[in-house]
């Protein structure tokens, strides 16, 4: 049997005890994931949710802290040993803190989903009313959605888009005066523009509403300073960290001053509130090594380089959305604030599901999105949704966006739809693009350290 002290019984021996291990022990495995790493080096990473994790990020998720079970929080656990592991909790809130200027964080969430999950079954009660973004319109699955728990648990109301695809804050209020909702979502998948924090809590305030901002997608844009922070604004922010956090799989609760505000009818503080909520109302045990994860990403997120990586995202999604639509692509809003892009490609007779295999067999990863009022089912959509966290974590600028852009019109341009899913691509085309990607991702290859 080999052993822990196999090379010097250090973390880093164990590391590499494990890969050697798992190559040799379980080539079928081994070779899958290294196929994938080697598929993320040579494709395109367009997909607006899609980031790389620091090799130092990855690394804690593979320490032995993930052998320590237990629930609860620190100092106060179900089960002895938790020294150090209540250190790594508590650093990782301190961390969470300081970043987002939070006066409450909870880092045991699994998910940005969960997240939202344990805000809503700790405030609401079953039948209650939500108000959130349309997932048609760009919002999440749990932001009252009938396809999730927020609109089957609860009565999802959803408001939606100008006819320019901003948010359409006059109908928002509209349906809160009408429909009284308990809760309001703030927060997008799959909007390009700025979110008026403000707008929605003055809103939440008339009707006594809470206010939910999740804002998943642009935390790095917030902790960056390039997307206003929600944090002191809302009652309560949630994002997940893997997206523009660059962090692991997981997800963050946040609370600006409205923490130590009453809980509805508990006795407790809407922190504490929380804090039963993740645990133990929806969450048993914490994953430890990937709060060890969080705990490093928010430290790398308070770095000036960081906030330099978010200026290249948003420069970069202003760069790609300008040359797409030089090439004659169709923009939702004309733009972009943030680092997704819309490409309305049924205004070219594409459908997204088609535009996305199409790009895809060419190396080029995006995903098909359905747009606000398009007409095509959540599987063939007529938009597909663009974004730069990958790219400019690769080191890619504005100039290579428009070399992206290029490459992406190339191919879109050359495909011919067949039906609402099939299509033809030039052969010659496609080989073409593919080499241009590869040659692209040679020139900048995916980073093992997020900052060089
Ligand atoms: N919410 C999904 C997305 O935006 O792609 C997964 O994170």
């Amino acid at each position: 049997m080999r052993t822990a002290s196999m090379r010097n019984g250090s973390l880093r021996a164990l590391a590499l005890d494990g890969v050697d291990r798992l190559e040799a022990g379980d080539p079928e495995l081994f070779s899958l994931l290294e196929r994938e790493y080697l598929r993320q080096q040579d494709t395109l990473a367009m997909i607006a949710s899609s980031s790389l994790a620091d090799v130092s990020v990855l690394a804690c998720e593979s320490t032995p802290a993930s052998n320590v079970t237990t629930e609860g929080y620190p100092g106060r656990r179900y089960h002895a040993g938790c020294a150090v592991i209540d250190d790594i909790e508590r650093l990782a809130i301190a961390r969470a803190k300081e970043l987002f200027g939070a006066d409450y964080a909870n880092v045991q969430p699994h998910s940005g989903t969960g997240a939202n999950q344990i805000v809503m079954t700790a405030l609401l009660r079953p039948g209650d009313t939500v108000l959130g973004l349309r997932l048609d319109a760009g919002g999440h699955l749990t932001h009252g959605a009938t396809a999730s728990f927020s609109g089957t648990y609860f009565t999802g109301i959803g408001y939606g888009l100008d006819e320019h695809g901003f948010i359409d804050y006059a109908e928002v209020a509209e349906l809160a005066r009408t429909h009284r909702p308990t809760l309001i979502i703030c927060g997008a998948s799959a909007y390009p523009r700025l979110i008026d924090f403000e707008r929605f809590r003055a809103i939440a305030d008339e009707v006594g509403a809470y206010l939910l901002a999740d804002i998943s997608h642009i935390a790095g844009l917030v902790v960056g300073g390039r997307h206003p922070s929600p944090v002191r604004v809302a009652h309560f922010t949630t994002t997940s960290t893997y997206k523009q956090l660059f962090g692991p799989r997981g997800g963050l609760i946040l609370m600006g001053p409205d923490a130590n505000a009453p809980s509805p009818g508990r006795g407790k503080t809407l922190a504490g509130m929380l804090q039963h909520g993740a645990f133990p109302y929806f969450q048993g045990t914490p994953r430890i090594n990937t709060i060890a994860a969080k705990a490093r990403a928010f430290a790398m997120a308070a770095t000036p380089q960081f906030r330099d990586l978010t200026g290249r995202i948003q420069d970069d999604a202003a760069a790609l959305a300008a040359a797409l639509q030089r090439c004659g692509w169709a923009i939702r809003t004309g733009g972009t604030d943030n680092h997704i892009v819309l490409v309305d490609v049924a205004a070219r007779g594409l459908t997204g599901a088609i535009a996305e295999r199409a790009a895809e067999s060419c190396g080029i990863v995006v995903n098909r999105n359905k747009l606000d009022r398009d007409g095509y089912s959540a599987l063939v959509t007529g938009g597909v949704r663009l974004g730069t966290n990958s790219l400019a974590a690769r080191g890619m600028g504005v100039r290579e966006m428009a070399e992206c852009a290029a490459l992406t019109d190339q191919v879109w341009s050359a495909t011919e739809p067949i039906s609402e899913t099939e299509y033809h691509l030039d052969p010659e085309i496609r080989s073409e693009a593919e080499q241009a990607v590869l040659s692209l991702c040679k020139r900048f290859p995916l980073p093992a350290e997020l900052f060089g």
